[in-house]
C-alpha cells in the first residue's frame, strides 16, 4: 500500500529544532523557530493566564464537546480585538467569527471555505513569507503564487512592486497579507502604504486574508490592529486570522480564530453556518483549555490589565534585544551598519546573511536561525547576546 510513498521533506523551521536539540554544544542558542523567551531562556506561563487557569481549577467545569464554532464568550472576544468592542462591525453583528485550532487552524478554515466560494481564485502571499502559508492554501486546492514584497537590495519593501502585483491580479484574487510584524522578514509597511494596499484590493476586486498572528508585538494592540479598520473603512469584505500562540505564551494549546467580515448580519450567520460545516467535516468542534483561558483573561477587566501589560514587556524587551544586537554588532568588530535591525518590528530580523554563512554559524557555533537568514530576535537574552553577536562577526 504504501511502497510509492515518498519521504516529504522537513518543516524547514520546525526541522530546525529537531537538529537544535541534538546539538550537544553547551553554548548553543535555538533563534530558529518563531518563539518568544524571557531573559532567562524560559518559554514564560503568563501571570494572567496562570490567574485564569486558578480560577478555572477553583471551580472546575465538566468538559462536554463544544458548540462547533466554539467558546461563545472566545469569539465574543476575538471580535472585540480585532474590529474593536464598540465598532460598527460588531455591534451591526456582521461578523462571523470561529474559534479555531491556532491561527494555523483560522487560515486553513478560511481557505477551504474560500475554496467552495470561490474554486478558480488565485492566491498571492508575500515573497518571502510564512513558510505554511504556500503549502496550506496549496493544499487547500489553490495555486499559489507571490507578490513582490522584500527588497535585498535595499533592505526594505519594494512597495512598488507590491503595489503592481496588486494592479495586476484578476478580480478575485486573494491576497494574504501580514497585519502587522511581517514573517519572516521584520519589515511592515507603512499606514500611508497600507491606505494605497486597501485602495488597491477595493478597486480591483481582491480578496484580502489578513493574517494576524502577532497582534500587540508590534506598537500595541490597538496600534496593530488599526490596519484591520482601514478594510473596514473602505467598505471591503475580507478575512482577518487571529493567533494568540504568541501573545499569550500558549503554542501548545492551539488558540486562535478566524474571522470573516460581511456586508449585513443575515449575510453573516450564513457566511458562518458554512465556516461550521468546514469545521465539522474537519475537526468537529475545537478543545476547551485554551478559548476558555483567553475568554477568560479578556473578559476579566484586572487580568486583561495584567496581559496587556505582561504582553508590553514582551514586546519592549524584544525591542531591547535589538538594540543590543545592533550594539554588540558593532562592538565586536562587524563594519557594516546594521541599525536596520531596529527598523524592522516584531520577532524576527531578516540578517542579510547568506546561506552559507547562517550555515557556519549553526555547525561551528551553534546558532540556529534559518537559511534564508531569519533570526528571531525575541530568543536573544542578556546571557547570550554577547555569543551570538561574536558569532555573527566571526561569519560576516
Ligand atoms: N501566521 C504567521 C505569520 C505565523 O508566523 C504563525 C506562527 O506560528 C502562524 C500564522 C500560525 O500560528 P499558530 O501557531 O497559532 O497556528
Ligand atoms: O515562523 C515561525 O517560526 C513560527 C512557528 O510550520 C512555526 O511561526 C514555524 C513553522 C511551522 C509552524 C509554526
Amino acid at each position: 500500500l504504501f511502497t510509492a510513498v515518498e519521504m516529504a521533506p522537513r518543516d524547514p523551521i520546525l526541522g530546525l529544532n529537531e537538529q537544535f536539540a541534538a546539538d550537544t554544544n553547551p553554548a548553543k542558542v535555538n533563534l530558529g523557530v518563531g518563539v518568544y523567551y524571557d531573559d532567562n531562556g524560559k518559554l514564560p506561563l503568563l501571570e494572567c493566564v496562570q490567574a485564569a487557569e486558578k480560577q478555572m481549577m477553583e471551580a472546575p467545569k465538566a468538559r462536554g464537546y463544544l458548540p462547533i464554532d466554539g467558546i461563545a464568550a472566545y469569539d465574543a472576544a476575538v471580535k472585540g480585538l480585532v474590529f474593536g468592542a464598540d465598532s460598527e462591525p460588531v455591534t451591526s453583528g456582521r461578523v462571523a467569527t470561529v474559534q479555531c485550532i491556532g491561527g494555523t487552524g483560522g487560515l486553513k478554515v478560511g481557505a477551504d471555505f474560500l475554496k467552495h466560494l470561490n474554486p478558480d481564485a488565485k492566491v498571492l502571499i508575500s515573497d518571502p513569507s510564512w513558510e505554511n502559508h504556500r503549502a496550506l492554501f496549496t493544499n487547500a486546492g489553490f495555486t499559489v503564487e507571490s507578490y513582490p514584497y522584500y527588497d535585498a537590495a535595499t533592505r526594505g519593501i519594494n512597495f512598488a512592486g507590491m503595489l503592481a502585483a496588486l494592479n495586476a491580479a484578476p478580480a478575485g484574487t486573494i491576497v494574504v497579507l501580514h497585519a502587522c510584524c511581517h514573517n519572516p522578514t521584520g519589515y511592515d509597511i507603512t499606514a500611508a502604504q497600507w491606505d494605497e494596499v486597501v485602495a488597491a484590493v477595493k478597486a480591483n476586486n481582491l480578496v484580502a486574508f489578513l493574517d494576524m498572528a502577532y497582534q500587540g508585538f508590534g506598537y500595541g494592540l490597538a496600534e496593530d490592529g488599526a490596519v484591520i479598520g482601514k478594510f473596514v473603512a473602505a467598505g471591503l469584505n475580507f478575512f482577518v486570522s487571529t493567533s494568540f500562540s504568541k501573545s499569550f505564551s500558549l503554542y501548545g494549546e492551539r488558540v486562535g480564530g478566524l474571522s470573516v467580515l460581511c456586508e449585513s448580519k443575515e449575510e453573516a450567520s450564513r457566511v458562518l453556518s458554512q465556516l461550521k460545516i468546514v469545521i465539522r467535516t474537519n475537526y468537529s468542534n475545537p478543545p476547551i483549555h485554551g478559548g476558555m483561558v483567553v475568554a477568560m483573561v479578556l473578559d476579566t477587566p484586572e487580568l486583561r490589565a495584567l496581559w496587556e501589560k505582561e504582553l508590553g514587556e514582551m514586546r519592549v524587551r524584544i525591542k531591547a534585544m535589538r538594540q543590543k544586537l545592533v550594539d554588540g554588532l558593532k562592538a565586536a568588530g562587524v563594519k557594516e551598519d546594521m541599525s536596520f535591525i531596529t527598523k524592522q518590528i516584531g520577532m524576527f530580523s531578516y540578517s542579510g546573511l547568506a546561506k552559507d554563512q547562517m550555515v557556519r554559524l549553526r555547525n561551528e557555533f551553534g546558532v540556529y536561525g534559518t537559511d534564508t537568514g531569519r533570526m528571531c530576535v525575541a530568543a536573544l537574552n542578556s546571557k547570550n547576546i554577547d555569543y551570538v553577536c561574536a558569532s555573527i562577526a566571526k561569519v560576516i
